[in-house]
């Protein structure tokens, strides 16, 4: 029988996409800040004109979910690092943001089989998400850690023979982009 791990040096080159809300950036550009500190100094070319790193941007986090699948679902990236901040303070809006886009995060990672990292800050105030985004320590550190070692064991895993896989969809990689391609089906004439 084995032990899997995760490592955090890089093999072969990885390839890694950020999805970042815009909403609330004071917050959001510290997370990504430490954790393109962290990939640089694990050996990652951070150019978004290289051929690591690839950056989306999005309003919100409501809408990390949606990108973070499509971009699973290219089949392109080892893992994807989702950076966002939901302040409670702010709005009446958190639960449902904080809700939607902590489901959807998982079930992106689920259905693709790509490890997708839960880098969403929500707390109760701006000055608690502040401490976690540089002032006490930068968490955005800590999120690029888990894309390097969640690449690293799903790598580990996916390599395994087949008749070890069974038949679980969400273990199959690369993720199948002609679910993401395949047109609407037309209901005309139907
Ligand atoms: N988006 C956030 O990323 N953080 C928040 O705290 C937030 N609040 O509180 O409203 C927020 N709202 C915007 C939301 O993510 C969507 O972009 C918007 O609703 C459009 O779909």
């Amino acid at each position: 029988m084995a032990v899997f791990e995760g490592n955090f040096h890089q093999g072969s080159p990885r390839r890694f996409a950020l999805v970042i809300g815009r909403f609330n950036d004071l917050i959001t550009e510290k997370l990504l800040a430490g954790c393109q500190d962290c990939l640089k100094r694990h050996g990652v070319d951070i150019n978004p004109h290289g051929d690591q790193v690839d950056y989306a941007w999005v309003p919100g986090s409501f809408e990390i979910p949606m990108v973070a699948r499509q971009l699973a679902l290219t089949g392109r990236y080892n893992a994807i690092i989702c950076l966002g901040a939901v302040i409670k303070g702010q709005t009446p809006h958190f639960d449902y943001v904080a809700a939607e886009v902590s489901k959807g995060i998982a079930a992106a990672g689920f259905q693709t089989g790509v490890p997708i990292v839960f880098g969403v800050l929500t707390t109760d105030t701006l000055q608690q998400a502040l401490e976690r985004a540089g002032i006490k320590s930068n968490l955005g550190w800590n999120y690029a850690m888990s894309a390097l070692e969640m690449s690293s064991l799903m790598g580990q895993i996916q390599a395994l023979p087949s008749e070890s896989q069974g038949s679980l969809v969400g273990t199959v990689s690369p993720p199948l982009p002609s679910a993401a391609v395949a047109p609407a089906q037309s209901t005309s004439g139907t």
